[in-house]
């Protein structure tokens, strides 16, 4: 009797034990992707990568600053410094970015020139210094580089062209032909605010828009603000804008607002900055182009790793462009 007694005993400890056990994954159960940290750059020593970015207070750049920095942290083979300019036409805090970078003897650098031809004479220093450069998102002047000695100069970033066509395209579908627009252009010395102002252009020829006006806001909200408000009232007829980027568009929108057309006068941008989602789902804005901001320096800087490993690369590696529309986003 007692023999049963210990032996029910023993299996509700047993059975008490089991159940506080935790649980134990079934061996059929898929692995989670455990994506092993890549090893340190060989002899032990992290890459230094020196990061030159444009203007921090545009959402695109703080989105995509923010997620490289936190992608760098996961790799123990980088060591990321990472500047920003104050504005968009800052372009002296991007040169000196990359003299300190160079002074630093930095392993790679990686720049989003906000000036096309202003930024080719730090590039050779950088160059001329032996360090490896990357140019991403805005495109250095061929004819500059082309002059410094660097023709076909490796660049990784979209077809600027491309997708102000697509966006422009999107208004001229919506307005038809004859339809007023106005183009609000970037940063004039920037190869993509050129680009974006051509693309635009085909589509005002190919949809017979009327172009009422094409003139620059720098890339910067409160700029293009002011002068969409002085534009309305110089032609209170305008049916359409093509913004350059999504910034610009954001402080068209609110000139629009203020003047009681939004929704009335169509807006497209690019970026597809987080700020303009609400302005496509309320129908505030047309469209916006993506150009996936997030990952753009992320890639570069793999590309700039392939280059120290010992690849040879050159010319243009083209990122993607997508139409985004309300519908995208449902
Ligand atoms: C470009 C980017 C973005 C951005 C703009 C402003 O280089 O591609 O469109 O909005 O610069 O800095």
């Amino acid at each position: 009797m007692k023999s049963w007694r210990f032996v029910a005993a023993l299996l509700a400890v047993i059975v008490l034990l089991a159940s506080c056990a935790p649980p134990v994954a079934s061996p059929t159960a898929p692995a989670e992707p455990t994506a092993a940290p890549p090893a340190p750059a060989a002899g032990g020593e992290a890459v230094t990568v020196g990061l030159v970015m444009k203007s921090l207070a545009n959402e695109f750049f703080k989105v995509m600053g923010e997620g490289t920095e936190a992608w760098a942290a996961t790799r123990p083979d980088i060591a990321l410094t990472m500047v920003g300019m104050n504005s968009e036409t800052d372009i002296d805090t991007q040169i000196s970015a990359v003299e300190n970078f160079v002074t630093q003897k930095q392993d790679l650098i990686v720049l989003a020139p906000a000036d096309s031809v202003g930024l080719v004479p730090s590039v050779k220093k950088a160059l001329d210094a032996g360090i490896t450069v990357v140019n991403f998102d805005v495109r250095l002047d061929p004819q500059a580089l082309t002059e410094a000695g660097l023709q076909d100069f490796l660049f990784v970033g979209p077809d600027n062209a491309e997708g102000a066509k697509l966006a422009g395209d999107a208004l001229g579908q919506a307005l038809g032909a004859g339809g007023k627009v106005i183009i609000i252009e970037g940063n004039p010395g920037a190869d993509n605010a050129t680009q974006r102002k051509n693309g635009f252009m085909q589509s005002v020829e190919e949809y017979d828009l009327e172009l009422l006006d094409s003139v620059t806001a720098h890339w910067e909200t409160e700029e293009a603000n002011t002068v969409m408000t002085n534009l309305l009232t110089k032609y209170p007829d305008v049916q359409g804008v093509m913004a350059a980027n999504d910034s610009m568009a954001l402080g068209i929108v609110k000139a629009l607002d203020a003047a009681g057309k939004s929704g009335e006068v169509l807006v497209v941008g690019f970026d597809n900055i987080p700020a303009v989602q609400p302005l496509l789902e309320n129908g505030k804005m047309l469209a916006t182009i993506d150009q996936f901001g997030p990952d753009m320096a992320k890639n570069a800087i793999e590309i700039g790793l392939r280059v120290l490993a010992g690849e040879e690369l050159s010319g243009w590696i083209k990122t993607p462009v997508k139409l985004i529309t309300k519908a995208d986003l449902q």
